[in-house]
């Protein structure tokens, strides 16, 4: 329960809390959350405001919570509309569905969601190819990308789409900077090729630039970020573009069966999350800071803390001589919980419910599994 340890600390002498806490054995049983920042449970505002929302059927157009959190959306990013969806994966997906025709290739980088999380949806759903390149930290370059465009010709798929993500989830948060993505819109544009930016985290890569989102997404020609991940929503995403983009994205969203109906309960918390939530970020990625930092000087883990610039950490523990299957499953007797990218590269993320104090705490505990 990461929520509760902060909030009533707050409310009474840390001392006799920690005493009571120690008592009733609350405070062995907590667990330390670090698996994704989609772990996050509504904030007390939010609840309130979802309790309160007004809602009517969003099928007709008719939730008015709804019709504010998408309006609010397409303010903030300096678009014309955008649409409630309930994922951030059915939100990529409506947006290749919408961009392309199926035999085309989508280039994206190899480490993607789309790629890695997605269902396989590109091929299932819109009938295209993927086809990858490696970036350094998960960062494309448009010198690269040129080069996986065929030239036109009878007997090559076209490219249909560029996709890009920033933050990259699965290179550790790391931030493409605004000028790279320009490069690509333009030299893509040039080309009569759309960008699709899966900016799940794009309010931490805003954070990381020091710069708005609408500087950030400026070129592309749409945008998918997540309510639900670092902002604290309990549910929902966001798809941003032109009207006619997401008109035509309305109707896929209820292919798909996403059309919501007093879906304003959900938008609800979803406007405070747009609204208040970017505020607070820059204290996970000082916690993440922090995490990494502490990891760095546990002998046998590898990972380089100046490369941690959002609220993802990811590190090599090959050097300890246990798979991260069984480091995981040992940090959880110590209730810790991560995640595992592959079998020897694990994955922590800081969020609202985890404090700097758990942080240290989470890298205590692995010192110690890893000492054994
Ligand atoms: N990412 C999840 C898992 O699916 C890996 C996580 O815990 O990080 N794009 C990016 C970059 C994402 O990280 C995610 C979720 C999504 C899209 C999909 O969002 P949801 O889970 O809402 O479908």
């Amino acid at each position: 329960m990461p929520n509760e340890l902060p909030k009533m600390t707050t409310m009474k002498n840390a001392a006799a809390h920690v005493l009571e806490e120690k008592e009733s054995g609350f405070l062995s049983q907590r667990v330390i959350d670090l698996r994704s920042d989609t772990v996050t449970r509504p904030t007390p505002a939010m609840r309130k405001a979802m309790a309160e929302a007004e809602v009517g059927d969003d099928v007709y157009g008719e939730d008015p919570t709804v019709n504010r959190l998408e309006a609010a959306a397409a303010r903030i990013f300096g678009r014309e509309a955008a649409l409630f969806v309930p994922t951030g994966t059915m939100g990529n997906q409506i947006a290749i569905k919408v961009h392309t025709h199926p035999g085309q290739e989508i280039i994206c980088e190899e480490r993607a969601h789309i790629l890695d999380w997605e269902m396989g949806m590109p091929a299932w759903f819109s009938g295209c190819v993927l086809r990858t390149l490696s970036g350094e930290d998960g960062i494309l370059s448009w010198r690269e990308i040129q080069k996986k465009i065929p030239e036109q010709s009878y007997a090559r798929a076209r490219t249909g789409l560029i996709e890009l993500e920033n933050t990259h989830n699965m290179a550790g948060g790391t931030v493409t900077p605004v000028e790279v993505m320009e490069e690509i819109c333009d030299g893509a544009h040039d080309r009569g090729i759309p960008v699709h930016l899966d900016g799940a985290r794009v309010f931490n890569a805003a954070v990381a630039l020091g710069r708005p989102v609408v500087e950030i997404t400026r070129k592309v020609d749409s945008v998918m970020f997540c309510l639900s991940k670092g902002l604290g929503a309990p549910v929902g995403s966001m798809l941003a573009g032109s009207r006619t983009f997401i008109d035509h994205a309305r109707s896929v969203r209820k292919a798909l069966g996403g059309g919501m109906r007093q879906a304003g309960i959900l938008a609800a918390a979803g406007l405070i999350a747009i609204e208040e939530m970017p505020k607070r970020l820059h204290e996970d990625h000082a916690n993440a800071k922090i995490l990494a930092k502490a990891l760095a000087e546990i002998p046998g883990l590898k990972i380089e803390p100046e490369r941690v610039k959002t609220n993802i950490v990811i590190f090599d523990v090959s050097g300890v001589g246990l798979g991260s299957g069984e480091l995981l499953r040992r940090l959880r007797e110590h209730n810790l919980i991560g995640s595992a990218v592959n079998e020897f590269v694990v994955r922590l993320l800081t969020h609202m419910d985890v404090s700097r104090a758990d942080c240290l705490q989470a890298a205590s505990i692995i010192r110690k599994v890893c000492k054994r």
